[in-house]
């Protein structure tokens, strides 16, 4: 009887592992054969951008979320050339997008207002990305469906902020940059200010934009003008300083109403104060402008071009020094942190 009993229980117990045996050669099968649910949602999202997006899009959805990469060790710096840079990009506006689209394709990677920092190290520069605007929104939208995965795959610790001037007074550009800079800086320790037309797209990523010793122009070589810088001393478009940079400089002037000369001021402060103007090579800082025609209260103003030669009587006492204006609204979307202002146009 105590045999039989001792073979039954030495059966059941032979039996029992063997079961545990399979079910886990099962387990480890099973994973094979139907991959887990992140690599479904990549692969989803590779089909539906389709090939083109090869070039714009990270090939890799970064894994990390903010929250994540906050609660672990102290990150490492980021490597000075990022590593996912793919250079000549596709970049077209024929294509409409809405924001809604431009949302579900990068939203998921930012944080609330534009905000995107690299997952897996600490970035070389935190920059504020300045884009001064009024009732262009099919260009923002183009502009933030490829500027984004380009910021990102620069590995920059960035937010967008997009300063509306409100009202249809007479547009001021340098006076929204100001603005940028000012409202920016009450939100984050930005060190590097990239200002940048809504309608410029850069086509090839390797153009950085990130900040250095001089303030430096990017849009050197753009599409409408066949490629070709048209003056050495060419410093609109996207150009980019550093917090001291535009600091020394007292900001832009506030007082260029309408269209042109800002630039060409903000150049001469940048000169008067010592300081001179570096650009990236021709072959890489290459820009495509969304077409479009003369907006309506910008129209060219022939006193801006006379205030560009007063340049060194202006900048101790019209700048950042001299600034007002009312913030009417701030709005948060994933994709940009939007300023409304009334800049008290005359
Ligand atoms: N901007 C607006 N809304 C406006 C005016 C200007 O958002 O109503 C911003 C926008 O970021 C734009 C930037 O200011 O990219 C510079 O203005 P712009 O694009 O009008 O300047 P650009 O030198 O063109 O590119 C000048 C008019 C060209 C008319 C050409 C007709 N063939
Ligand atoms: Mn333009």
């Amino acid at each position: 009887m105590k045999e039989k009993i001792s073979s039954v229980l030495a059966l059941s117990a032979l039996f029992t592992l063997t079961c545990f045996a399979v079910f886990l050669l099962h387990g480890k099968d099973s994973s094979l054969v139907f991959p887990s649910v992140p690599q479904q949602v990549v692969k989803s999202n590779r089909s539906v951008f389709g090939a083109m997006m090869d070039h714009v899009w990270v090939k890799k959805t970064p894994d990390v979320s903010m929250e994540t990469a906050a609660t672990s060790e102290p990150l490492g710096p980021c490597p000075d050339t990022p590593p996912s840079l793919v250079g000549p990009l596709l970049v077209e506006f024929e294509t409409k997008r809405s924001l809604e689209l431009v949302r579900k394709q990068v939203g998921s990677l930012l944080q609330q207002g534009g905000r995107y920092r690299p997952p897996n190290c600490t970035a070389r520069q935190k920059v504020a990305v300045i884009v001064p605007f009024r009732n262009r929104s099919q260009h923002l939208n183009h502009w933030l469906y490829y500027l984004h995965p380009v910021l990102m795959r620069q590995q920059l610790d960035y937010g967008v902020y997009v300063i509306n001037q409100d009202g249809d007074g007479a547009f001021n550009r340098a006076k929204l940059m100001n603005i940028g800079f000012n409202e920016s800086l009450k939100e984050y320790d930005y060190d590097c200010f990239a200002f940048s037309d809504v309608d410029l797209v850069p086509i090839d990523d390797r153009n950085l934009y990130r900040c250095s010793d001089h303030p430096r122009h990017l849009s050197v070589a753009v599409d409408k003008f066949n490629y070709i810088l048209s003056s050495k001393t060419a410093f609109g478009g996207v150009s980019l300083l550093t917090q001291q940079q535009f600091l020394k400089v007292n900001g832009f002037s506030n007082t260029f109403w309408g269209w042109g000369g800002e630039d060409d001021d903000l150049y001469n402060r940048i000169i008067h104060r010592g300081m001179s103007i570096t650009r990236p090579d021709a072959q890489i800082a290459k820009y495509k402008m969304i077409k479009h025609g003369r907006d309506l209260h910008n129209e060219v103003n022939p006193e801006n071009a006379v205030k560009t030669q007063k340049t060194a009587e202006n900048i101790d006492t019209d700048g950042l020094n001299s600034l007002n204006f009312t913030v009417k609204e701030i709005m948060k979307d994933v994709l940009y942190t939007l300023i409304s202002v009334d800049v008290r146009s005359p």
